[in-house]
């Protein structure tokens, strides 16, 4: 055997070795799995590879460390499971990983070819079952289909608009032996056309639509920090002067420290962006999907402006809004060609006007309340982005504390936040960071959950105790599960129905699993502690108690006009104690 684990060329091998060996041909290095009766072939042959296993908790875990690896680096995700239990564990991982758009390849163990279809033990359609939630997915029952199929499977999770690919082997074609035959050649395959490029005339229109707008803005989606556009994003802005606002996923496309900068658009986005897209006459939507929590109700939302969707995937064109201009291909390229049609422009009046309407929002303003010994979770997220010079790779989970975190930590570089922003999936935080961890060895990352979706994937404290890493965790514990909270307090009449939670000692349970557990419950000990925990070796955890009955400002309500938001109810007291 060779240094990097491949038999020789010509000599047989089992099923088993040829999937570890595809996925060294990949560059892979690390997956994170569980195993099980019908992936123990290759669970038993991944000892000759120079692979690193993570042994997660539940099968869950490891889809989303195999997400939170893929959206830290750019590289495709690998995780691993066995058939039935193990496979159907994924499925929300992969879910997670559709939605957003995030390269991942799973590979599944199947019972043994025969059985399929026999109700066998630990037998499920995998296949069907995820067949909605995958970019594409595969049986293989043929051990000389193996190599070419897991080839296949990372160029379709990676190329074009990426995905999760599942590839569900069977047991026997585990076992079975074969010479591989490994291609060199380009992956094609009959229909399947990733790639597009945006004609000549169509920029030219652009161009043209770009000049004559008075009040345009930019909208920076997760596309931009897929294609890694963000330098030609901001190029193309200091060009032209023209506003940005973002996604929850497109944080960070675009730095929000930058005077062009508006924030987050949406459902909790800032008042001013929702009001000014409402006012503009054009968006150039970059790399988004014009997703329901952007838009809020679609027949009166950014009626004035023309619009032109810069997007990769051309089903995702008219799907939601209808636009004037198309233009297909990935956002960097086209970018790129765009940048030198254009000239510069003075959008002097209309970020005058934009910049009139922020008054009008600073009541959200929080963190500027006077100390009263209360701690809020914005509080938390100031501090950290201070704290941290909004350096660390922060990956949140899905609630008030996930809004919050946008809100308040300002992510000036791409690839610095990692969230589940399609399926909103509670729970992904830890084991997200946990891969995250394995594709960012030097960086700084922090886990911000709530007291709930920490609960759902608790036990990978576990897997990050028995890999010895080291990651901040920050628990927002406002004793609820409190977006539904939010929701009950304003839309039922304040019913808290299955909202309160009682949870464990956080504290407890982090020393219990061999970390560092420290708790906040006044404003002033956040400082003293983040310190601490970023100078503490090993994985950190803190309880924060924060006040329980806030909620997140502004908010559009679900199916509600853009431009017709919640705003918080009584003015704060604005101090000048911070920054
Ligand atoms: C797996 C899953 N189940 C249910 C939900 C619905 N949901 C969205 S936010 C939320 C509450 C989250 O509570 P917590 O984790 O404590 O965070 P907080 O909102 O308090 O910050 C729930 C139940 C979800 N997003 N994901």
């Amino acid at each position: 055997m060779s240094a990097d684990g491949r038999v020789g060329a010509d000599a047989r091998r089992t099923g088993a070795q040829i999937i570890w060996e595809a996925l060294i041909r990949e560059e892979v290095k690390v997956v994170f799995g569980y195993p099980g009766g019908a992936i123990m072939p290759a669970y038993d042959s991944i000892l000759q590879y120079p692979i690193h296993h993570v042994l997660v908790r539940h099968e869950q875990g490891a889809a989303h460390m195999a997400d939170g690896y893929a959206r830290a680096s750019g590289e495709v995700g690998v995780a691993i499971a066995t058939s039935g239990p193990g496979a159907t564990n994924l499925v929300t991982g992969i879910a997670t990983a559709m939605l957003d758009s995030v390269p991942m390849v799973c590979i599944t163990g199947q019972v043994n070819s025969k059985l399929i279809g026999s109700d066998a033990f630990q037998e499920t359609d995998i296949t069907g079952v995820t067949l909605p939630i995958t970019k594409h997915n595969y049986v293989v029952s043929d051990v000389n289909k193996i190599a070419s199929t897991i080839r296949e499977a990372f160029y379709i999770a990676r190329s074009g608009r990426p995905g999760p690919v599942l590839v569900d082997i069977t047991k026997d074609a585990q076992q079975a032996t074969t010479v591989p035959v490994w291609s060199d050649e380009p992956v094609r395959l009959p229909g399947y056309r990733p790639d597009h490029r945006t004609s000549v005339e169509d920029l030219e229109r652009a161009a043209e639509m770009i000049a004559s707008a008075k009040r345009p803005i930019i909208f920076a989606g997760h596309g931009i920090v897929r294609a890694e556009a963000t330098r030609l994003l901001l190029e193309f802005v200091e060009k032209t002067g023209i506003p940005v606002a973002t996604t929850l996923l497109g944080l960070g496309g675009f730095p929000a420290t930058h005077p062009a900068s508006l924030g987050m658009m949406g459902m909790h986005g800032e008042a001013w962006v929702n009001q000014a897209i409402q006012e503009a006459d054009l968006l150039l939507a970059l790399g988004m999907r014009f997703d329901d929590r952007v838009t809020g109700n679609l027949k009166n939302y950014a009626v004035h402006a023309k619009k032109i969707h810069f997007e990769l995937d051309p089903a995702e064109i008219n799907k939601n809004v209808r636009v004037d201009l198309r233009l297909v291909g990935d956002v960097k390229d086209t970018l790129r060609a765009l940048l030198p049609k254009l000239s510069s422009r003075n959008c002097k009046p209309w970020m005058e006007r934009i910049n009139s309407m922020k008054g009008d929002s600073a009541v959200r303003d929080i963190q500027k309340m006077p100390h009263d010994g209360r701690l809020f979770a914005a509080h938390v997220m100031h501090d950290l982005w201070r704290i941290t010079e909004g350096k660390a790779i922060v990956v949140t989970d899905v609630g008030q504390h996930q809004m919050w975190e946008a809100q308040y930590y300002k992510h000036d570089h791409p690839r610095k936040l990692i969230t589940s922003g399609g399926l909103g999936t509670m729970g992904f935080a830890l084991p997200a960071a946990i891969g995250a961890r394995f594709a960012k060895k030097e960086e700084e990352i922090w886990v911000i959950a709530g007291d709930g979706g920490f609960q759902m994937t608790a036990c990978e404290l576990s897997t990050a105790a028995q890999e010895g890493i080291k990651i901040n965790i920050a628990i927002i514990n406002n004793g609820y599960l409190g977006m539904v909270r939010q929701w009950q307090e304003f839309f039922y009449d304040g019913r808290y129905s299955a909202t309160p939670l009682r949870s464990p000692d956080f504290v407890k349970l982090a020393e219990a699993h061999g970390h560092t557990g420290l708790r906040v419950t006044k404003r002033e000990e956040v400082e003293e502690t983040v310190a601490r925990a970023r100078s503490t070796p090993g994985t950190v955890l803190i309880d924060f108690r924060v006040e329980q009955e806030d909620s997140v400002y502004p908010m559009v309500a679900a199916g509600a006009d853009l431009h017709d938001m919640i705003r918080r109810p009584s003015p704060i007291v604005e101090t000048a104690d911070d920054e």
